[in-house]
């Protein structure tokens, strides 16, 4: 099949599940083309059947804003009609699914069929979806999908409460490759982060504001006072600077590590020994789920789809957002007993298996076949 993924490129999961979902299609012999205006970060060069399509956006003095979805939707004529697209399969509704709708009225017009399939996957409907300048847009172009997609059974509820939405929603969860996860801490990174008997507690995410990563450090404050302990801060985003003074005011810079944004964390979770997720809001939770691949407990939020990732007692534990102190005591009480952490280092690793790769990729390609017929 040729198969004509849009997604955005930069970091944050739902690039990340594309990307994945994209590389597995290619793998399997189908011809994979990405649309977007950079290359997805985690998309590399060599991958045969991989294509990969820039937006060039349209730079005039008169646009104070440059109409993205508008050459966004011109880009997509193009390639389906040159590369003979069978279907279109966008990732994050805003703009994509609108500009999905926009090509596939275009192509009508030379008698060429387009159906896309839209996956929402977390903050184009909590968020940003939800805002008044978008309902409308996003609730038409939703209903308008060939087929709808969410990451999470929590998502779905969420699009049926705050949108107009008649379509069915398909739940299709994140996946990983359980593979590409490691069974015992990478020595080299252990050497340069681990001190002695000192525990590592790791977050990962876009350091935006959903993610309360000043519960990240507070919840690691209170782990410190019990434990030698250092905490990594994986990535990177609006919310840095914040962060930083927090740790300057809980006299914690010296065990509080930012390492910044890395390409891929397969390596660096594998020396963790616990994962932090203190979130507003979230669909899924791919990090965690990819803690949970490299054998981490999550001590996380209940909010959203992350009671469907992490399991209250098996993998990690579940707090109200904001009850920094019940996360601060599950994570002591895990971390105190040796025995208990190894049994729900084991339940980490068995729930992930469950999302792997090969249980989900299927259910997108049952779609797609569907399509064809
Ligand atoms: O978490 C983010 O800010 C990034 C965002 C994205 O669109 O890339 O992540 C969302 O999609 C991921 C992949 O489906 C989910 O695992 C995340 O839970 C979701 N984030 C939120 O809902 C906040």
């Amino acid at each position: 099949m040729n198969i004509g993924i849009i997604c955005f490129p930069t970091f944050g999961g739902s690039g990340v599940v594309a990307t994945h979902l994209g590389k597995a299609l290619a793998l399997k012999g189908h011809h994979v083309h990405f649309i977007s205006y950079e290359k997805p970060f985690k998309l590399d060069d060599s991958t045969e059947n991989l294509y990969f399509h820039k937006v060039l956006i349209s730079d005039y003095a008169l646009f104070d804003y440059p109409p993205y979805e508008h050459s966004l939707t011109n880009k997509i004529v193009d390639v389906a009609q040159a590369e003979k697209l069978d279907l279109l399969h966008v990732h994050y509704a805003i703009p994509h699914a609108s500009a999905a709708y926009m090509a596939q009225q275009i192509l009508k017009t030379k008698k060429i069929k387009l159906p896309f399939i839209t996956t929402l996957h977390g903050t184009d409907i909590t968020l940003v979806g939800n805002d008044p300048s978008a309902n409308e847009v996003i609730t038409f172009a939703m209903n308008q999908s060939t087929v709808l997609t969410a990451v999470s059974e929590s998502l779905k509820n969420d699009t049926y409460t705050n949108f107009n939405v008649k379509k069915e929603i398909q739940v299709i969860p994140n996946f990983i490759c359980c593979n590409d996860y490691l069974d015992q801490p990478d020595s080299e990174l252990s050497e340069i982060y681990v001190d002695g008997d000192e525990k590592i507690i790791m977050h990962v995410s876009n350091f935006r504001k959903v993610k309360r990563i000043e519960d990240v450090v507070k919840v690691f404050g209170l782990i410190k006072q019990s434990f030698n302990a250092k905490l990594l801060l994986i990535g990177d985003g609006p919310e840095r600077a914040k962060i930083q003074n927090l740790c300057e005011q809980l006299k914690l810079c010296d065990h509080i590590k930012m390492v910044g944004k890395l390409k891929s964390t397969d390596k660096i979770l594998s020396i963790a020994d616990l994962f932090l997720l203190t979130s507003e809001t979230e669909s899924f939770g791919l990090v965690a789920l990819e803690a949970m691949a490299s054998r981490v407990p999550v001590i996380s939020t209940n909010s959203g789809g992350l009671p469907e990732v992490n399991i209250n007692g098996k993998t990690g534990y579940l707090s109200n957002v904001g009850n920094i102190e019940e996360m601060a005591k599950n994570a002591i009480s895990l971390l105190k007993d040796e025995a208990m952490l190894k049994q729900f280092k084991e339940n980490s690793r068995k729930h992930a298996e469950t999302f792997d790769i090969k249980k989900i990729l299927p259910q997108y390609e049952a779609i797609y076949h569907r399509f064809l017929q």
